[in-house]
């Protein structure tokens, strides 16, 4: 069996040597243009030559949750899309999440500011009935972060394409229900996958249906949120702050406005990174199931989109 590696911006070896054990007897290379057919192949953002030489693949592996920009390529008829499920990611996001929000809720930036300037005061404690947290995206990262914010006692909501019941979550679904969602939250979480329905959802209309107060935080793509609009809601006082993590151009450029926010705080696409050892034995596992025509969970559906 042969495997062919396409993974832009990922050294290669420890990939190679990985795959290697994990399957005995797989020929695993990195592919170059001329390169002979594949059965699979493991990628992240290939070009599109890649899939035009390899029409044959029938599996392709994405090493990450997110298939929008393997999604915009053309791909071999009939190969199987599948991306990480999970894999460590879902850990990494509670963390992420759980840290941005308890750092909003417990205002420990005015604390650090305060200690900065050799001030020990006190800031009145909130109440966290007065901070429900919404998630967008109840899937393999949303049903983990929203579970793990109930485990803080916040009054956790949650968002979904189909309806879904999750203990200490108050399950909406649909777009008929995303205003009853939306008007339920002070605190945004997007984990949507990026879509043709989902590209743009954090806009105007929908941010200034969040609570007074409300606070965004983005760690699906950057082009879910249209930037223009969380800052004229961050100027006008509705929003208190964001903190983001994926944005439309990546790295942010210099002279985004984001830079210059001091309600937004920034981190570089890193709330839920790849880890290979776990994203290896995954892929293993599930080029093995495609083999034997077993069933696997992270199968891609294309008219979907995720
Ligand atoms: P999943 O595919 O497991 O879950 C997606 C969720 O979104 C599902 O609950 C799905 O609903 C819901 N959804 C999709 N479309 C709609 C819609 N139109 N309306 C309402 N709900 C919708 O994805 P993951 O949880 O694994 O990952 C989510 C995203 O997180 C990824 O696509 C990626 O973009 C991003 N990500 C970011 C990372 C980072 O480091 N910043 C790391 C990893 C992922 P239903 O359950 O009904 O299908
Ligand atoms: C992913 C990501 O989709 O890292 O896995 O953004």
């Amino acid at each position: 069996m042969k495997i062919a590696f396409c993974c832009t911006g990922t050294k290669p070896e420890p990939w190679l040597n990985g795959l290697r054990t994990a399957l005995p007897g797989a020929e695993v290379e990195v592919w170059h243009a001329g390169a002979a057919p594949a059965e699979h192949a493991v990628v992240w953002a290939p070009p599109q030559q890649f899939f035009d030489e390899q029409p044959q693949l029938k599996g392709i592996f994405n090493i990450g949750a997110g298939v929008d920009a393997l999604l915009k390529l053309r791909l071999p008829a009939g190969a199987t899309v599948v991306r990480l499920d999970d894999a460590g990611m879902s850990v990494q996001m509670a963390e992420y999440v759980c840290h941005a929000v308890i750092r909003h809720f417990r205002e420990f930036d005015a604390y650090e500011a305060d200690i900065l300037a050799g001030k020990w005061s006190y800031r009145k404690p909130r109440e966290r009935a007065e901070f429900p947290v919404g998630v967008m995206g109840l899937g393999v990262l949303g049903e983990r972060v929203a579970k793990a914010l109930s485990q803080f006692e916040f009054p956790v909501m949650g968002w979904s394409r189909s309806a879904k019941t999750i203990a200490g979550v108050q399950c909406f679904a649909g777009a008929t229900q995303l205003s009853d969602f939306l008007r339920a939250s002070k605190v945004l979480v997007n984990l949507l996958p990026l879509t043709p329905d989902t590209r743009d959802i954090l806009r105007l209309e929908t941010l200034s249906q969040l609570q007074g107060g409300g606070y965004v935080i983005n760690v699906a793509r950057g082009a879910h949120l249209v930037d223009e609009d969380l800052i004229a809601l961050l100027d006008s006082g509705h929003l208190a702050g964001a903190t983001l993590d994926v944005f439309r151009d990546e790295p942010l450029p210099a002279e985004h406005p984001f830079w210059q926010q001091p309600k937004i705080s920034i981190t570089p696409h890193t709330s839920a990174r790849t880890l290979r050892d776990e994203s290896i034995a995954q892929i293993a596992g599930k080029i093995r199931a495609l083999e034997a025509g077993q069933p696997m969970a992270g199968t891609v559906d294309l008219a979907r989109g995720y």
